[in-house]
């Protein structure tokens, strides 16, 4: 299953302490203590790996290593560690602790989220002309810590929607890369799925159902995955009696999530176009073309031409990105 939120507690690595020691050689008795080392950070880094949130089932507190204390000779204690947690590109960040809302939107990218302590002086750097034998030393600071809260937002530049069973997942796997499941009953698909097609990324986002904002079927919460998205496929059986009805049911069910949705650039498909006649397609179109002043286009994965006008549109979507 596909794991889009996880909430973790983190926390850097604590500051070392600062030493205390003199030098044993008699010649010289000056202090010696070393300085601690400072604490490992936490930093999140985007992957392209949407899967990779996984990692926190298991692993709900993670921690840096604490700055080595510092030593006598002088020798200062070494950094701890930092720790570097992989997020799927796309991921929201919110510090639950102090509200702030950081973003990763691309591979590669690295921010910090804890910050290390820092290390203890050591009773050498106490040294003065009026103070030749100190033996000040500070703790070392102690490293942030926080609870957090990731949330993934798929990155998609269309998004498929459309009542179960209305092909999504087929028209996904035509078009693209991607092995979504396919079967004749409703809810086959019950996580998001992405495909590429030449470096468009198509989302399929299963379980719209009517009432799905009051929390039917796997609910609304899947919609966040096409919130950045410019373009939406909604796709509308042209084996159903009341295409408008389906179409009118989603389109309020995006509208309940986020009113945005519905004033992206739309197209419907009518899908399984296959299934009626021609006559029946035309009056379809027609109807729903009128309704919604959108453009309407028939597909059916089992007819070349059809697939061949859907890829003209990704075309187009493609040149304005
Ligand atoms: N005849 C015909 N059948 C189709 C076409 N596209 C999909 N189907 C069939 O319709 C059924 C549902 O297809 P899916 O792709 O699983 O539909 P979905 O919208 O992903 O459904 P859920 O995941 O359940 O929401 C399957 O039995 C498909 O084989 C088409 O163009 N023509
Ligand atoms: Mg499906």
């Amino acid at each position: 299953m596909l794991i889009d939120e996880v909430k973790i507690k983190i926390k850097a690595g604590n500051g070392g302490k600062g030493n205390v020691s003199f030098n044993k050689n008699m010649m010289s008795l000056g202090p010696t203590g070393g300085s601690g080392g400072k604490g490992g950070d936490v930093y999140f880094q985007g992957v392209s790996d949407i899967g990779v949130l996984a990692f926190f089932r298991n692993r709900k507190d993670i921690k840096a290593n604490n700055g080595e204390n510092g030593k006598p000779q002088y020798l200062d204690g070494s950094d701890g560690k930092d720790v570097v947690l992989n997020i799927p590109v796309g991921s929201v960040i919110e510090n639950i602790d102090t509200g702030e809302i950081k973003e990763i939107v691309k591979t590669g990218e690295k921010i910090v989220i804890a910050k290390g302590g820092i290390g203890g002086k050591g009773n050498f750097h106490f040294r003065s002309s009026t103070n030749t034998s100190p033996t000040q030393f500070q703790k070392g600071l102690l490293g942030e810590e926080f609870n957090i809260r990731i949330e993934l937002r798929l990155i998609a530049d269309i998004g498929l929607v459309g009542l179960p069973n209305a092909g999504k997942s087929s028209l996904l796997n035509e078009l693209t890369n991607a092995d979504s499941r396919v079967g004749n009953y409703p809810f086959t698909t019950l996580e998001p799925s992405l495909g590429a097609y030449y470096g468009l990324i198509i989302a399929d986002i299963p379980g719209l159902i009517e009432g799905a904002s009051e929390g039917k079927g796997l609910g609304v919460k899947f919609l966040r995955h096409i919130e950045r998205t410019n373009t939406i496929f909604h796709l509308v059986s042209s084996e159903s009696d009341s295409p408008l009805q389906d179409y009118k049911k989603i389109e309020k069910e995006l509208a309940s999530y986020n009113k945005k949705l519905t004033e992206k650039e739309e197209y419907i498909l009518l899908s399984k176009t296959d299934t009626i006649s021609s006559k029946e397609l035309t009056d379809k179109k027609i109807l729903l073309q009128k309704a919604t002043g959108k453009q309407v286009f028939g597909v059916s994965v089992y007819e070349k031409e059809s697939l061949t006008q859907v890829k003209k549109i990704l075309e187009v979507v493609k040149d304005k990105k």
